[in-house]
């Protein structure tokens, strides 16, 4: 049979991934009441698609492996920002900063940190919004606050980051050649290139009096 103290700590485990799902879903329902509100407002959705997961154990050990922390759940909870996770893909670039504006001004919202990669983008060309925030939940016996990492990025870039981590998950974590990293470089500012000019080409379509639906 197993032994009490692993099904202790099993149990421990699964309490904690319930509470990261739940905070997920407090968040998610925050990002769609913004999104219905605009949408209804400005007759478009400046969200596009909402994903969200919750990191998997083997991802969550390795972290802390990586990082030389104790692997336990306290470790864990404390240490790692990103176990809960959402990437919110918006139609235009000012859509991103307008959604981050609106979370961060939520009085029940604590913003952790910011990395803004947008406007300073990773040297491999890597862009997005990253929020970490901590949100309350109301569980039955406790009001707990929870971590949850919020990406932000427009459809172009989240394009871009879907190909780059399917291309280094076949490369099992090597290291890319200069030649390849220049031209995956290349294909980002390209992307952001356009998601300018698309985001131009919107403002100019608006101050014509013309909004622009789905
Ligand atoms: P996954 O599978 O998406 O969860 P960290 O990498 O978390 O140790 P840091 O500086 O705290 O370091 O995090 P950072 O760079 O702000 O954000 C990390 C997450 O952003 C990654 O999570 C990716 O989701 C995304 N990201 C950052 N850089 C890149 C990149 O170059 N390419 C792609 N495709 N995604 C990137 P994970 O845990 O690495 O992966």
């Amino acid at each position: 049979s197993v032994p009490d103290p692993l099904m202790k700590q099993a149990y421990q485990f699964q309490e904690a991934m319930m509470m990261y799902t739940c905070a997920i879903r407090e968040v998610k329902t925050k990002l769609e009441v913004l999104n219905d509100e605009l949408s209804v407002r400005n007759s478009r959705n400046p969200i596009e698609l909402v994903k969200s997961r919750v990191k998997k154990p083997v991802s969550i050990v390795e972290k802390l492996k990586r990082r030389n922390l104790p692997v336990s759940l306290e470790s864990m909870m404390e240490n790692l920002d990103d176990v809960a996770g959402i990437r919110v893909i918006c139609s235009f670039l000012d859509d991103i900063y307008a959604v981050a504006d609106m979370l961060a001004r939520q009085d029940d919202v604590h913003i952790i940190a910011i990395k803004d990669y947008i406007s300073q983008p990773k040297i491999n060309g890597y862009r997005s919004y990253h929020m970490i925030i901590e949100i309350p939940v109301f569980f039955s016996d406790q009001k707990k606050w929870m971590r949850v990492e919020v990406q932000i990025r427009t459809m172009a870039m989240d394009f871009w980051a879907s190909l780059d981590h399917q291309l280094k998950y076949k490369k099992e974590m090597q290291e890319y050649s200069q030649e390849i990293s220049d031209e995956l470089r290349e294909c980002a500012d390209v992307i952001a290139q356009t998601d300018e000019k698309m985001l131009n080409i919107r403002k100019r379509i608006e101050e014509q009096g013309i909004t622009v639906t789905k």
